[in-house]
């Protein structure tokens, strides 16, 4: 069974958001986050990022929300996610490597990164990514979270 494999894999992931913080304190150091954006799929060029750290961090404190950060990737670099590096985070979030995220799977992101976010948030965000209404993410739906938003 895949399902050790899976579970690394998983914790793999967690290990990088981990690293990346700062002792468990939700933040991110600016200094780590192109490397954190590598982790993550991002192939961001230094300048664009640089400008976004400035608008995030305009007091130059040398630290980031990890949520405020996320957000931001999210916002902001969708254009540079690289289809290969989304393919590895979903084949990741799917545990049971059917090719879909259910929404339990879908909780466990939220899980690992951090958001607090409840079941009906989950149920709702499966629900306008599930273009073909079958009640489960496919890669391709998946893949819009980083285009559209
Ligand atoms: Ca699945
Ligand atoms: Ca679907």
């Amino acid at each position: 069974m895949p399902t050790d494999l899976t579970k690394d894999q998983l914790d793999a992931f967690k290990i990088a958001v981990e690293q990346y913080q700062e002792n468990g304190t939700g933040t991110i150091a600016t200094k780590d986050v192109a490397a954190f954006l590598v982790t993550l799929g991002y192939d961001v060029p230094d300048e664009v990022l640089t400008n976004a750290l400035h608008e995030i961090d305009p007091d130059n404190s040398g630290l980031i929300e990890m949520h405020t950060f996320l957000s931001m990737a999210i916002a902001k670099f969708q254009s540079y996610a690289r289809v290969e590096q989304i393919q590895k985070l979903f084949d990741i979030l799917d545990t049971n490597k059917d090719g879909y995220l259910t929404p339990q799977e879908m909780r466990r992101v939220a899980e690992i990164t951090g958001f607090d976010i409840s079941d009906e948030k989950i149920n709702e965000m499966v629900q306008i990514l599930d273009v073909d209404g079958d009640g489960k993410v496919s890669f391709e739906e998946f893949s819009t979270l980083f285009k559209r938003m």
